[in-house]
Order: C-alpha cells, then structure tokens, then sequence
C-alpha cells in the first residue's frame, strides 16, 4: 500500500510522461536526420520515431532531476537509450529470432525494409547510441560520461540483453525453472531499465549511496515489469490470445503465474512496488514523485 507521504501530493503522472515523451520525441527526431544513404536512416527514424513509451528514457531524466542535475544533462543518454531499446527490438523481431510482423503498430522493420536493411539499421542504432551520448554531453563532466558509457556497453552485451536473449533461445521448448526465468527476465528487461536509472543519477552528479539505492530500485522496478507482463499474459480476453503476448501461453513458456500461480505472482507484484517505493523514502517526496509514479504505473500498465 502507498505511503500517505506521497498520497498528499497531487503529482500529475500522465502529464509528466507526456511532457518528457514529447521532448524525447522531439530529440530523437533530431538525433537522426534524414539523409544519403537514404533507406538506412529511413529505416533507423522508421523505428526510433515509431511510437513507444519511452519508458527508458523518462526513468533516466527523472532519476538526474532526483539527485538534483538538470534535466538538459539527461537528454543525450536518454536517447542512447532509446536507441538501444529499438535495435534490441529490430534484431528480436527478426526471422531469426522471434519471427514477428508487428511491433509498435506497424509492421516491424524487416517487413518494411527487408532483413538485411533491418539488420543494419539495428547495428548503426547501435553504433550512434554511444556516439551520440559521447559528442553531445557537453557541459557535463567527462567522468560522468565515461562512466555511463561504461553502464551502457554492460547492459547491452554478454552481460546484459545479449546475455538474456542467448538464454531465452537455449531455453525454448524446454521446461526451466524460476531461476533461469529470472535471469532471462533480469538480462532482456532490468538490466536497461537499471542502466536508465543508474546513468540519470550520475548525470545529475548522484553519490554513490543515490547510486546505490536507485539501482535497487530499477532492479525491482525491473522485475516488476516482467511479472505484470506474465501476469497481462494470463488475465487477457481470450479473443486477445494467439495474437501478441498470449503467444507465450501457446508455445508453452515458463511465465510467473504458470511457476508460481497467479495470486502468487500478483502477491510478488504488489512486494516489488512496496520494495521500490521504499528505496525512495529516503527522498523529498515531491521530487521522488515522478520514481514513485512511475513503479505504479507499472504495476497497472495493461499493456
Ligand atoms: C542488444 C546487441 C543487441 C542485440 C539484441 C534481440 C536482443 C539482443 C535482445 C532482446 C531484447 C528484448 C527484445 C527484450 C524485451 C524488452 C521489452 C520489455 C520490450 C518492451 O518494452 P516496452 O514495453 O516497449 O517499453 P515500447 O514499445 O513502449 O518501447
């Protein structure tokens, strides 16, 4: 259950995603511009500018206004981020991975640009990830930047969404167990959304002890977002089955409910949120508004 200290603030959540989407938006559009060669930015910008929650991105502001940095100072790796969120996406929609026609409402890249475009556009989304946030962090201390490309190249390789991917295709079609679920979960999902959070604080020129504690909280953030996926899983309409995510019912993957049972998972659900919102007690309550938000709408996303 919420904390009252932060039930009194009247913090507008949905306004604040809106606001800071659109100014992701707006500085994605900018990080890629169209030109020669013509159809490899097409197919970056078809992608980057697809729509998307940003998720990544608003965490890692929100967490450099947490410990006091400006905003301004979050912007280019917030866009790394969301650089490497969409690759990750490209390559796992891919024939060779997960095979998928659709992704953010339109048909994913290889369906639009053919896989090998589709392919190249993820590695050159890569590649200007860690450009971009190294050329356009002026004005911030160069050991901050040094430190969060550190943070990035981990959550992106074998240890991090590589690692987790390489993991989920050895498991398919085999029963595992909640701990290699786990870390399944934990490489492909928490990991990012760690390097968001971790990377906003040392921006904004978090302590170590900010560093600390926001990281558990990502962590849990983290794994609350796989839960309450598992959980969608298994509450959806049944007409919804068979389409997106009702996928893992069918080919018969370890999800929370199915190893745990759903009043379990949603017990485990509700024990994350509690377990980040108290990393954050710590902090002013209105600046911790946007973190503590966030974990709820999380747990109560619907899709
Ligand atoms: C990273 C070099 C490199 C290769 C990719 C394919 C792969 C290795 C990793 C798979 C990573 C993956 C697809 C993880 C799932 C992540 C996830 C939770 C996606 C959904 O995120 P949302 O809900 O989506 O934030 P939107 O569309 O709103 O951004």
């Amino acid at each position: 259950t919420p904390q009252t200290q932060f039930q009194t603030t009247d913090f507008e959540f949905e306004q604040y995603m809106e606001i800071k989407a659109k100014k992701v938006n707006q500085a994605l559009d900018e990080a890629v511009p169209l030109r020669h060669p013509l159809k490899i930015h097409e197919a970056m910008r078809y992608s980057l500018l697809a729509g998307g929650k940003r998720v990544r991105p608003i965490l890692c502001i929100a967490s450099c206004e947490l410990v006091g940095g400006d905003e301004e100072a979050a912007y280019p790796i917030a866009c790394s981020l969301e650089m490497i969120h969409t690759m990750s996406l490209i390559h796992d929609d891919l024939p060779c991975m997960d095979d998928d026609d659709f992704r953010r409402g339109k048909p994913t890249n290889h369906k639009a640009f053919g896989e090998e475009t589709a392919v190249l556009a993820g590695d050159a989304l890569l590649s200007l990830a860690f450009e971009h946030v190294a050329v356009r962090s002026v004005g911030v201390p160069a050991d901050r930047v040094v430190r969060v490309i550190a943070e990035l190249g981990k959550a992106v390789g074998s240890d991090g969404l590589v690692g987790g991917q390489i993991v989920d295709i050895a498991s398919e079609g085999k029963q595992i167990d909640l701990g290699e679920l786990e870390y399944i979960h934990v490489h492909k999902t928490a990991v990012l959304l760690e390097a968001a959070v971790v990377s906003g604080v040392i921006m904004g020129g978090g302590h170590v002890d900010d560093i600390e504690r926001l990281r558990k909280y990502a962590r849990y953030i983290g794994l609350l977002f796989q839960v309450v996926d598992d959980i969608l899983d298994v509450t959806m309409s049944s007409e919804e089955l068979g389409k997106t995510a009702g996928k893992d019912l069918i080919t018969d993957k370890a999800t929370y409910p199915k190893l745990m049972g759903i009043e379990k998972a949603k017990e485990f659900a509700n024990l994350l949120v509690a377990q980040a919102h108290k990393e954050l007690s710590f902090y002013d309550s209105a600046k911790a508004a946007p973190l503590y938000h966030f974990a709820n709408y999380i747990a109560q996303r619907q899709n």
